[in-house]
């Protein structure tokens, strides 16, 4: 029997292979309807810069991904990486145009592996449209070589205007925290729209945060697509995060039984229940080192990439160096804590887990929520 080359079934068995991103050729996010970035710290009010990165800020981010992939090739962790490309040129489709892309630096945002599948998400940025060609060389690699790994492109949403919400950005806080519970955000329900960081795969169970890049459309079709083959797939949502995007810096399945969550973000009234009804721990992940404005002047994550943590098997967990806290929190459950310094990473999209891509983790699939009370295609 030919062995698995793409088999990965949740956030922490041992893992064998990834792919960890590459920041060359990328650009500054770009101001969309899907997006506004914003400066953090004293130059917070100057225009957002666009085009290319300048070099000096890819080389940072290059020495830190590439200590990554040291440290996984060391622990005897297969390490691929996309092709370089150039991210400046404009993209034109019938429905939109954007004046330049983005960039590779993490290849979670946009693949999600599912067992022997991989499956290239919609996205939710013009920006970030074409992201997956990037990724092509590698999925066909994997494809030629493994007869049983199964390639799957998401339908493309037009990214027209029409797909997206008008005047969201202006809302007022206010409004945001009077509507938390509508979960609408800067895209509509028209199309089928998801971003696969905002899945988190737990074997049998995966959990899909509604956000700013995930639809319920984009829900629905995850649901319809997977279940047939016995998976089962639960939206799931935290109301104070007024602008989501991306459920790895909110709620981080470590081991089975055990999740790490965001002590600003809790989960909506009842949808714990899945979790403590099957014995599972919900641990806070403590404060993180910097606030929000402490976070780098590009960076348009949240200061909870502190806990956007990479498992490289139940046991042994890769953290940002400089966040001692949850160091000793994981120390105190038993992990073994491994850390490389990341924080030129965040400007280009994220921490650990944003910039990996798991292909292979050994183990199967697994039943870790047995007691549940599951609707499918509840839409
Ligand atoms: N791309 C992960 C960012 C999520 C957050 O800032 O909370």
């Amino acid at each position: 029997m030919t062995t698995a080359l793409v088999s990965s079934w949740n956030e922490w068995d041992p893992l064998e292979e990834v792919v960890v991103g590459d920041p060359t050729g990328a650009c500054y996010d770009v101001t969309e309807p899907g997006h506004r970035p914003k400066r953090r710290g004293p130059r917070r009010d100057l225009p957002f810069p666009r085009g290319p990165k300048p070099a000096d800020a890819i080389a940072r981010a290059r020495a830190e991904l590439d200590g990554l992939a040291a440290l996984l090739e060391a622990r005897g962790v297969t390490v691929r990486r996309p092709a370089p490309r150039d991210f400046s040129p404009a993209v034109r489709t019938p429905d939109f145009t954007v004046e330049h892309q983005y960039g590779v630096a993490c290849p979670r945002d946009v693949l999600l592996t599912v067992g022997p599948e991989i499956i290239e998400a919609t996205m939710s940025r013009r920006a970030r449209y074409f992201e997956h060609l990037a990724y092509r060389p590698l999925i066909l690699d994997y494809w030629r070589r493994d007869p049983r790994m199964v390639w799957t492109v998401a339908p493309k949403p037009t990214m027209a205007d029409c797909m997206y919400r008008p005047g969201f950005w202006d809302w007022p806080l206010e409004e945001r925290h009077r509507r938390m519970h509508d979960y609408e955000f800067c895209i509509t329900q028209d199309e089928v729209v998801f971003d696969a960081a905002d899945v988190m795969r737990l074997g049998r169970d995966l959990l899909v945060q509604e956000s700013m890049t995930t639809n319920r459309l984009g829900i629905h079709w995850l649901k319809r697509h997977l279940e047939p083959r016995g998976l089962r797939v639960h939206s799931v949502h935290f109301p104070l995060d007024h602008f989501p995007s991306h459920i790895d810096c909110t709620f981080v399945p470590l081991r089975p039984g055990l999740v790490l969550t965001n002590p600003d973000r809790p989960l909506q009234r009842g949808e714990e229940r899945l979790f403590l009804d099957n014995g599972w721990q919900l641990v806070d992940a403590p404060l993180p080192s910097l606030s929000n404005e402490e976070m780098p002047e590009f960076c348009q994550s949240s200061r909870w990439l502190s806990m956007n943590v990479l498992s490289l098997s139940p046991r042994t967990v890769v953290c940002e160096s400089a966040e001692h806290a949850l160091h000793e929190l994981l120390d105190g459950l038993g992990f073994e804590v491994l850390v490389v310094p990341f924080r030129h990473v965040y400007a280009f999209g994220g921490s650990l887990h944003c910039a990996t891509w798991d292909v292979r983790r050994a183990g199967e699939s697994g039943d870790h929520l047995p007691r549940q009370s599951y609707a499918p295609l509840d839409g």
